[in-house]
């Protein structure tokens, strides 16, 4: 017992220790601080959750892209803006929502069940409204005929499913007086400094709520107010770290003095991961040197709920693909749900979350603490690996005519083993063409879903 609690005291030293190495002190410029993959074991489950859930619910839903009879594509979030509502008017949206029907209960169970281990909640979005009843404005869920609490029954369900939960926060605020998005005069910069510390109270009492949460996901950093500013986005990092030791933070949180967002000077990300990917993977299929994150939406470009969705709207199998591309590459993929006004999820969606699920079931292994497995990308799919492991992992989306599926090995590299990784009696034969290159015939098999074969590497 005594020898556990010197082992478990030691384990905390050396993590403490190798945590606040990685984070420096920013050059004159304030560039980025986390130079290196952080190695502590928050940021490592971080990584090893590789599958996230985001959720953008707000007044926004209630307007649902729609505003005095006339329907915008692509507003759902933005709404106040690309319809041109003003304030006064926006927040009388505030008397209508009342999700009656709203069970976080269900929503952490479908979130389970799609096979996230994390997820993202929008606290507070642009429009400034906030999901939980902030002491510090009125413009929240207390003000709404719902009334009740939304984040602590939230927060709760999740967790006791054991999703971890970070939550969204908007720097950029269209409801706030005295936010600012130019600072034209003295008095702008007074308002913003004002405006600074009600976001600082507003993340106190987020964090001394909710003390389990594990980060803040910060967006709206991108106005010149606060690129101005920089020197508060830079006070902000500190106090988050301060409040909440070993917390993570995305690359949104600041700029540098030279007004750059999501990347400093160097192109270096800020935070503790790149979260720029925004509705797009990295292209370059390498092994990233830092850790980093992509969300993407179901329909097109809209985050909140929206009645009509126009275009393309992505389905299971492209998910599957995003999510297993972000793997290869060593990064995370955030899928992103945007609840209707009443507080359920619309259909679609939930169909969407139960097909990914039933696949993540059976090939959750080629995902779940896997990472880029430094080989050459191949056109029938990805290849992954859980570091340290030699087993290759190799997610098949594209069977060609042929039903050969071409492999590059390592130098000095050997296939002891094959098998679906579903079905451990289904083998394939493994033929050597030349050097260190395989092909793997699929032969009669057959196959409705992408799946995944496991390969037991052996070195020569
Ligand atoms: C706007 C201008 C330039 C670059 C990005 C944006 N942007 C970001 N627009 N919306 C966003 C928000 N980030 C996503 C995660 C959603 O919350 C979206 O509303």
């Amino acid at each position: 017992m005594k020898k556990n609690v010197i082992t478990l005291l030691v384990c905390l030293f050396v993590n403490a220790i190798s945590f606040a190495q990685t984070i420096s002190v920013p050059d004159s410029l304030m560039g980025a601080t986390v130079l290196s993959k952080r190695p502590d074991s928050a940021m490592q489950k971080w990584r090893e959750n590789r599958f996230g859930q985001f959720i953008h619910w707000g007044l926004y839903a209630v307007t649902g892209g729609q505003w005095k009879g006339k329907n915008y594509p692509t507003s759902a979030e933005w709404l106040k803006v690309d319809a041109g509502i003003s304030s006064a008017e926006y927040a009388e949206i505030i008397h209508q929502f009342n999700p009656q029907k709203y069970n976080p209960v269900e929503w952490a169970h479908m979130a389970k069940n799609m096979g996230v281990k994390y997820v993202i909640v929008t606290t507070k979005h642009h429009e400034g409204f906030c999901l939980w009843p902030s002491k510090f404005t009125d413009f929240s869920i207390a003000s709404t005929p719902y009334k009740k609490d939304l984040l602590m029954p939230f927060v709760k369900a999740y967790q006791k499913e054991g999703i971890d939960v970070y939550f969204y926060y908007s720097i950029l605020d269209w409801h706030n007086p005295d936010y600012r998005s130019v600072i034209q005069s003295k008095d702008d910069q007074e308002a913003f400094e004002r405006y600074f510390v009600y976001v600082k109270n507003q993340l106190k009492e987020l964090i001394t709520t909710y003390p389990n949460i594990k980060g803040f996901w910060f967006d709206g950093q991108w106005e010149a107010s606060y690129k101005r500013n920089y020197k508060l986005g830079y006070e902000l990092e500190q106090y988050c770290r301060t409040l909440k030791p070993g917390i993570i933070l995305n690359n949104r949180i600041r700029t540098d003095a030279l007004g750059h967002v999501d990347h400093d000077y160097n192109g270096r990300h800020f935070g503790d991961f790149d979260g720029s990917f925004e509705r797009r993977l990295p292209s370059n299929v390498k092994t990233l040197n830092f850790d980093w994150e992509a969300c993407m939406t179901v329909p097109e470009n809209q985050w909140g709920y929206h009645k009509i969705w126009e275009g393309h709207v992505k389905t299971p199998f492209e998910i599957q693909e995003m999510l297993a591309t972000c793997t290869s590459m060593g990064g995370n993929f955030v899928l992103n749900f945007g609840p209707q006004p009443d507080g359920t999820i619309r259909a679609y969606e939930q169909d969407l979350a139960k097909d990914v699920g039933a696949w993540m079931r059976t090939n959750g292994s080629a995902i779940y603490g896997c990472d880029n497995a430094g080989l050459e990308k191949q056109d029938w799919g990805y290849f992954t690996q859980k570091p340290g492991d030699n087993k290759l992992y190799m997610i098949v989306f594209n069977i060609p005519i042929s039903k050969a599926l071409k492999l590059k090995l390592p130098e000095k590299t050997t296939i002891a083993d094959n098998s679906l990784l579903t079905d451990s009696r289904q083998m394939f034969r493994i033929e050597k063409t030349y050097g260190n290159e395989y092909y793997l015939h699929l032969g009669d098999a057959k196959f409705t879903q992408p799946f995944v074969i496991t390969l037991q590497l052996k070195k020569d």
